[in-house]
């Protein structure tokens, strides 16, 4: 019988703070293709799956805790909210703040957003001001406005956020039967890892749900958790705040992670690590998803691949085992990437006149 995905909060509520009577504020998000990475298997050996998130309703993973955030915001008689972000925060925030009816500004680094995350906010009719700072001063100035103004914050430090997020772990076990070995991702705001972890360590233990009694465990166990900064960005790296954070990867541009201490748990109770690959890695990895894998990604999102590449050249990864990588944004956020070789020149498409013998020509077929 078809079935329509109702949304994380609906898909999981037992395991959700949300009653039958909340007013749940969703555009359908979760339910997102875990993908078998059939080149990345060969390299390394092990079965390598990607999740998806590019495929949620504004294009990545924040849709998961923006569902819960602006559900809270509502059921709290918030009129208006607010969020830093370095791009993916403001477009789901913006979407999700207008489906729910509230007013929606965000705080960007000026010049540091990605077109298509800008175009996305200003569409959904926030109220978009570009910061003359980093992200991390557009959070300080967030979280100050939603302490002493009358604006809610739906940024990661909001525990809803965190909320919704660790549903991306129950998909990957209810889609692989268990929890896979190791989890790899991206890491900046350290959101994300916090949230997979709280999602892996929930499925794995009997769960006591407000709504629905004592459900069982579902797994029966937890993965290391394999977290991967942009090396000039590596606050976990360095084990300290990054004052003037750099990368060519705008999406994890962050010096001073808010979810600091539930990463460092992350990393430390899954047996996993927090790492650091240069930004030609990335856009190594970014290009290898899109001509090997045929998953196109934004570049911060590739930083995961572009870690677990990295460990296999190091001789680091084990064989025969389940590892899934959390591919975080759509590429279409931040396409010119594409259109750059691996030597740093611009790709720019043949020109050919309207005319099918040169067409066939210039792509080397012969007439039948
Ligand atoms: C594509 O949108 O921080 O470690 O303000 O957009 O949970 O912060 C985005 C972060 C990875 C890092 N991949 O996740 C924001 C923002 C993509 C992202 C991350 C982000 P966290």
């Amino acid at each position: 019988m078809a079935h329509q995905w109702r949304g994380v909060i609906r898909e999981y509520a037992e395991r959700l703070p949300v009653t039958e009577a909340t007013t749940v504020i969703t555009l359908g998000e979760g339910g997102t293709p875990l993908v078998h990475a059939q080149k990345l298997s060969e390299l390394t050996g092990s079965q390598v799956y990607l999740k998806v998130e590019g495929m949620n309703p504004t294009g990545s993973f924040k849709d998961r805790g923006m569902t819960m955030a602006m559900t809270a915001a509502v059921e709290a008689g918030a009129k208006a909210v607010v969020c830093a972000s370095t791009g993916n925060t403001s477009a789901s925030a913006a979407a999700y703040a207008t489906a729910a009816g509230l007013k929606c500004a965000v705080l960007v680094p000026e010049g540091k957003i990605s077109m298509g995350k800008l175009s996305q906010a200003i569409a959904h009719g926030a109220t978009l001001l570009q910061v003359d700072g980093n992200f991390d001063n557009c959070l300080d100035i967030a979280r100050k406005l939603g302490d002493s103004y009358p604006v809610f914050l739906v940024n990661s430090v909001n525990p809803a956020r965190i909320q919704g997020q660790k549903t991306g772990a129950f998909e990957v076990v209810d889609a692989l039967g268990d929890a896979p070995d190791i989890h790899v991702l991206p890491v900046g705001n350290a959101g994300n890892i916090s949230a997979y972890w709280k999602g892996y360590k929930e499925y794995s233990a009997p769960y006591e749900s407000a709504t629905a009694g004592t459900l069982a465990a579902v797994s029966t166990k937890t993965p290391a958790m394999w977290g991967f900064q942009a090396a000039g960005a590596a606050p976990f790296v360095a084990g300290h705040p990054i004052t003037e954070p750099d990368t060519i990867a705008t999406a994890i541009r962050i010096g001073n992670p808010a979810s600091w201490d539930t990463a460092i748990a992350a990393r430390d109770e899954s047996g996993g690590l927090i790492e650091a690959v240069t930004d030609e890695e990335i856009l190594d990895a970014h290009r290898w998803l899109s001509s090997k894998e045929g998953v196109f990604v934004e570049p911060g999102s590739a930083a995961g691949v572009a870690g677990l590449i990295k460990k296999h050249a190091a001789g680091e990864v084990p064989t025969g085992k389940t590892i899934v990588i959390t591919v975080t944004g759509h590429g279409l956020k931040d396409p010119q990437w594409a259109l750059r070789t691996a030597d740093g020149s611009e790709v720019q498409p043949v020109k050919v006149p309207n005319d099918v013998v040169t067409v066939a020509t210039e792509l080397g077929l012969d007439a039948r």
